[in-house]
């Protein structure tokens, strides 16, 4: 069995090239490969870890198109398959000079959000190590809600580390309200809890770090840590002894696409927890590979190799 696992839904993305162009305007699409999930294991398999992905795909051009990438990406299909009773989704992103892009989802009644519960029970536990969990899945359907807390209580049973992203995307949810006690309850189930600083202001009500911290680590006895994101400013580490620590990020020239970089984070994180770096380390790298991915306009192609990685550091250190 691979050593790490997610579940969630593919999808193409097409950027637009056309910078500042709405997407009303915009007449140039690149297409690229998406999904916040598969971004965390397509970066976690760039780096020479053993991955598997969940999840459902349809049958026409794009679900194709997902299962040769996925595949080309070095990330086990063992648990992908297709279905042919529904579309694969996709969806639309601006290309911005600044600022997040806007983007527009094709993705209603995908066939991930119609994905096969009864595919959790082919899944092998043995040898995993951490599994990544994202509050998107859990905001597609109430099939998928249900797989997600199936999977978790599968994860904690076979003592498999859980991090959880609450990737909170309010375009998916029918409420706001919903979208916060939903994310809230499966954060409770994670070891791990991974949220931006924006994120947290919507979940418990403040944009102090620390306040975003205790919260997470006072609702569960199994939350252990928790990681709040703070872009550029790096990330504040918290754990359940009361020991804390901001690590501090990276500065880039240009920013060309915000979109993937909190996936980037969970990459550097994860990996560096699977190579038995310190919390720190992993937290510094999650960080480095946060401001790669800010520098290339697909959600995942600025992921780097391990040498693109040292490079970073090297070029990171000579300008300090
Ligand atoms: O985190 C990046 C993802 O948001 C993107 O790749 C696709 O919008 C997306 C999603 O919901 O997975």
């Amino acid at each position: 069995m691979a050593e790490f696992l997610t579940i969630g839904e593919p999808m193409a993305v097409f950027a637009a090239e056309n910078v500042d162009a709405t997407l009303v305007d915009a007449a140039n699409f690149q297409k690229y490969l998406a999904g916040a999930e598969l971004n965390v294991a397509i970066g976690i398999s760039r780096l020479g870890h053993s991955t598997e992905y969940a999840s459902s795909v349809g049958t026409d051009p794009f679900g194709k198109y997902i299962i040769k990438a996925v595949s080309d990406a070095g990330v086990g299909t063992k648990y992908l398959d297709s279905n042919p009773d529904f579309w694969t989704g996709f969806y639309l992103k601006q290309r911005v000079s600044h600022g997040d892009p806007q983007t527009y989802y094709f993705r209603k009644n995908s066939a991930a959000a119609n994905f096969n519960s009864g595919n959790l029970d082919k899944i092998d536990f043995d040898g995993l190590k951490i599994a990544h969990l994202s509050g998107i899945f859990a905001a597609l359907s109430d099939n998928d809600l249900a797989v997600l807390k199936d999977l978790n209580q599968r994860l904690i049973q076979h003592n498999v580390t859980v991090t959880f992203d609450p990737n909170l995307r309010p375009a998916l949810w029918s409420s706001q309200e919903r979208m916060v006690a939903v994310t809230n309850e499966l954060a409770k189930q994670a070891n791990v809890v991974m949220p931006g600083i924006n994120e947290g202001e919507i979940l418990m009500g403040s944009r102090d770090p620390e306040k975003i911290a205790d919260f997470y680590l006072q609702q569960s006895e199994l939350t252990q840590t928790v990681i709040v994101k703070l872009g550029p400013d790096g990330a504040l580490i918290k754990q359940k002894d009361g020991s804390q620590e901001v690590v501090s990020g990276f500065r880039v020239d240009q920013v060309v696409d915000t979109v993937g970089a909190g996936d980037g984070f969970a990459v550097g994180f994860i990996s560096g927890l699977l190579e038995g770096k310190t919390l720190r380390e992993a937290v510094k790298r999650g960080c480095a590979i946060g401001a790669l991915a800010v520098m290339s306009p697909g959600d995942n192609d600025g992921y780097p190799t391990p040498t693109q990685l040292a490079d970073f550091y090297k070029q990171q250190a000579a300008l300090s």
